[in-house]
Parts: C-alpha cells; sequence; structure tokens
C-alpha cells in the first residue's frame, strides 16, 4: 500500500518516519518548497524513547511531486486543514482511504468536502511526538492510536484492521474503533483544558495540577465541553478531573501542542478546539462562557506577540 502523510509536523513526520523504517512506501508531503528539499536530501533525524537518534530518509516531496497513495494520511495543524483537503484530489488513487490524525473538531467536515464521507477514516493518536525544529521529531511516548470510519464511510472491517496493521507493524500501537466520536470528544475533552492553560502560562503538563487557580478553570473548560457533547446525544460517562490527571501525569513533561504552537510563533489549534465547542454550545443552547474566554484569550495571545514589553 502507498502511504502519502501529509504535514511535517511532530506527528506527521514521527509517523512517516516509523512507516518508513518498517519498509512501506510512504512519502512525507510538505507545502514548503525549499524546506521539502532539504528534508528530503537530509532526512529526518528521529529520537527514539529508548534515547537513540536516526537519521530516516523518508522521501518528502510537494503535493503535486508525491504521486497517488491508496492511504493519505493528514496530519497538519488544524488552521491547515482546508489547504490540506484541496491536494486530496491529486494526492488519492481512486477509491484509497484518507485517514485524519488530527485534534479537534470539523477536520472530518472539510476534509469530506474534497474526498467525500465514504473513504473517510478518523483518528485520535496519544503517540507523544515533539518537534523541536523542522526535520526533527522526537519520539516521547508511545501512546495508542485509534481508527475507525467517519460518519457514513464504506470501509470494511479489513481494511481498517489492514490500517491498523500498518502502524502496528512499524510499532505504532493502533486500534479499531467503531465508537470513534466519543474517542474524539473524549480526547477533545482533554485538549480544550491542558492546551490553552498551558500555552498561556507557559507550563509544562505536569504543572498544571499543581497550579490551583488554573486547574479549576481547566476543569470547567472540560465541563462545559462534556456537557455540549450530551447535549448533542453523545454521553461521554469519563469523570474529566480523574481524565486531566491521568493524561497530565502521563505527559508530565510534555509541552502541550498549543504550547509548542505559541512558542514558535505558529498559528494555533484554539479554533477547532475550544472555539467548536463555543459555537456547537451556542447552536445547542449549552453555556459556554469558559471555552469562549479562552479563545479570545489564545488569540489574543497571538496578537499581542508584536506588541509585547517583554
Ligand atoms: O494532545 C495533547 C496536545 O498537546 O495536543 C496532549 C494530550 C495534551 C499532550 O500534550
Amino acid at each position: 500500500m502507498r502511504i502519502a502523510v501529509v504535514g511535517p509536523g511532530a506527528l506527521g513526520s514521527l509517523m512517516a518516519a516509523m512507516l518508513h523504517q518498517a519498509g512501506q512506501e510512504v512519502v512525507l508531503v510538505d507545502y514548503r518548497p525549499e524546506r521539502a528539499t532539504r528534508l528530503d536530501r537530509e532526512g529526518l533525524l528521529l529520537r527514539t524513547p529508548e534515547g537513540e537518534a536516526r537519521r530516516v530518509r523518508v522521501p518528502v516531496r510537494l503535493a503535486s511531486e508525491a504521486g497517488p497513495a491508496s492511504l493519505v494520511v493528514v496530519a497538519v495543524k488544524t488552521p491547515a486543514t482546508a489547504a490540506a483537503a484541496r491536494l486530496l484530489p491529486e494526492l488519492l488513487t481512486p477509491g484509497g482511504l484518507v485517514l485524519t490524525v488530527q485534534n479537534g473538531l470539523g477536520n472530518l467536515e472539510r476534509l469530506a468536502q474534497a474526498a467525500g464521507w465514504e473513504r473517510l477514516l478518523a483518528g485520535v493518536s496519544f503517540l507523544g511526538a515533539t518537534r523541536p525544529r523542522d526535520g526533527e521529531v522526537i519520539f516521547a511516548g508511545r501512546g495508542p492510536t485509534f481508527i475507525g470510519p467517519a460518519p457514513g464511510a464504506r470501509v470494511s472491517p479489513e481494511e481498517l484492521e489492514a490500517v491498523a496493521e500498518l502502524f502496528r507493524q512499524a510499532g505504532l500501537p493502533c486500534e479499531v474503533r467503531g465508537n470513534i466520536e466519543t474517542m474524539l470528544w473524549e480526547k477533545l475533552l482533554v485538549n480544550v483544558a491542558v492546551n490553552p492553560l498551558t500555552a498561556l502560562l507557559r507550563v509544562r503538563n505536569g504543572v498544571l495540577p499543581q497550579l490551583p487557580p488554573a486547574w479549576e478553570v481547566a476543569l470547567a473548560a472540560a465541563r462545559e465541553a462534556q456537557a455540549v457533547a450530551g447535549a448533542q446525544g453523545l454521553a461521554l460517562t469519563l469523570d474529566p478531573e480523574s481524565r486531566l490527571r491521568e493524561v497530565c501525569a502521563a505527559t508530565a513533561a510534555n509541552l502541550s501542542s498549543m504550547l509548542q504552537d505559541v512558542l514558535s510563533g505558529r498559528e494555533t489549534e484554539i479554533a477547532a478546539l475550544n472555539g467548536e465547542v463555543a459555537v456547537r454550545g451556542a447552536a445547542l443552547g449549552v453555556p459556554t462562557p469558559v471555552n469562549t474566554l479562552l479563545t479570545r484569550l489564545v488569540a489574543a495571545l497571538t496578537l499581542a506577540r508584536a506588541h509585547q514589553v517583554v
């Protein structure tokens, strides 16, 4: 199976490097020509959880040069989903599968606009990956990735299992789940709490539970998201506080993806996380004052960069 991984960020680079090492025919798709040429020439520097550093020579191409693939893994940050969706017609073989492993809500809808729902898979990944600079990726944690059919997809159980097996053979734990929408929301609950607060306060995930005023805000954001999920018919049975404590402990040393974005001056995923909770809450009549405020504060943080005195 020829695989294209779109997005040379932390998760995309990690997946492409691991699949390539496992002998899969994989191409990493970048949108910046000069970076694609450099990464293709130099390879990716992969730092493993065992502390080794390896150069992995994954082909890196622009979408126009990547050639069609029967599996396209979308791993771009959410502000780039619409742009990635526009690449799908030229990247995908007829009948090929599209798998998103992105955070947040709204990605499936955007990808479906370009490629339809029939061959769309959703993924939720708990892999720990950090990209300190372009072309270098730290494999920080072997958490599982769950995949499942998007609503309305026509994908056989054998096809789903074959995709999961590709990841497993590459050393990336992967399981097929029928309730992928629930899993997306359960991850969202964590992201709306941990990501904006660690980004605003510039702390590692493990510090958040030690800061009571911030912790209360994080819990309130997660509970609002749970109420919105409930109002749209998705009863999430997890206890937000215990789940957040677990994730902050398991990823204590991580810089959240939003903090990494803020530190690198990149646009954040706040709109697809807390912003989506606020928008969906408003449509359903569920108040979301904490998510609304966090959305505005993180958006303001990005704008304030140009004016900061220190
Ligand atoms: O998904 C994450 C992120 O940073 O986006 C968590 C789970 C919070 C780990 O850092």
